[in-house]
């Protein structure tokens, strides 16, 4: 083991903002690969450890952080000097929560439901109150988790990409 972050994972799934996050902080880590086609996310030992039998979760030392957007969070708050978040008393700081807030709390959901064909009502159009829904089709460009002009956030945001 290369140091105490362990990310539980599996490619080409959410996990993959973690070990983004985890890339871009610098710090060692080790890579722990589930198969969900084996279904190791279910087997005991996993559950142990997020019993959700989803992925990704980070186990740092005795604490264990699942969800994607809190992890990133986690790292980001963890490790100021990777620049990943502005800090807590920094101006952008509600922007930032805003965004990463609404990013998995409304958007994901709302994507999933559109590619899953589900119905949902109310319909959502895709917007964020006071921007265009144009806003999120912009392909990402920095590894950051806010945006830095708030004045033009599909610039440089990519919570969700
Ligand atoms: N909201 C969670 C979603 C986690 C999630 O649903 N992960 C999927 C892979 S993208 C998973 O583990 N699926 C396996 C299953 O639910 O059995 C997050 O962002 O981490």
């Amino acid at each position: 083991m290369s140091g105490s972050l362990q990310l539980y994972y599996a490619p080409r799934t959410r996990s993959r903002r973690a070990l983004w996050c985890l890339e871009e902080t610098g710090q060692p880590f080790e890579r722990k690969a589930l198969k969900l086609r084996a279904g190791e996310h279910k087997k005991p030992a996993y559950l142990a450890i997020n019993p959700s039998g989803k992925v990704p979760a980070l186990v740092d030392g005795k604490q264990v952080i699942t969800e994607s957007a809190a992890i990133c969070a986690y790292l980001a708050d963890k490790y100021p000097e990777s620049g990943l978040a502005p800090n807590v008393t920094a101006p952008k700081r509600g922007a930032y929560l805003s965004w990463m807030f609404f990013a998995a709390g409304v958007m994901e959901p709302s994507f999933t439901d559109k590619r899953l064909d589900r119905v949902v009502t109310p319909k959502w159009d895709g917007a964020m109150p006071g921007t265009s829904s144009a806003s999120f089709r912009m392909p990402c460009k920095k590894p950051l988790l806010y945006w830095e002009n708030s004045s033009q956030p599909q610039t440089s945001w990519s919570a969700a990409c």
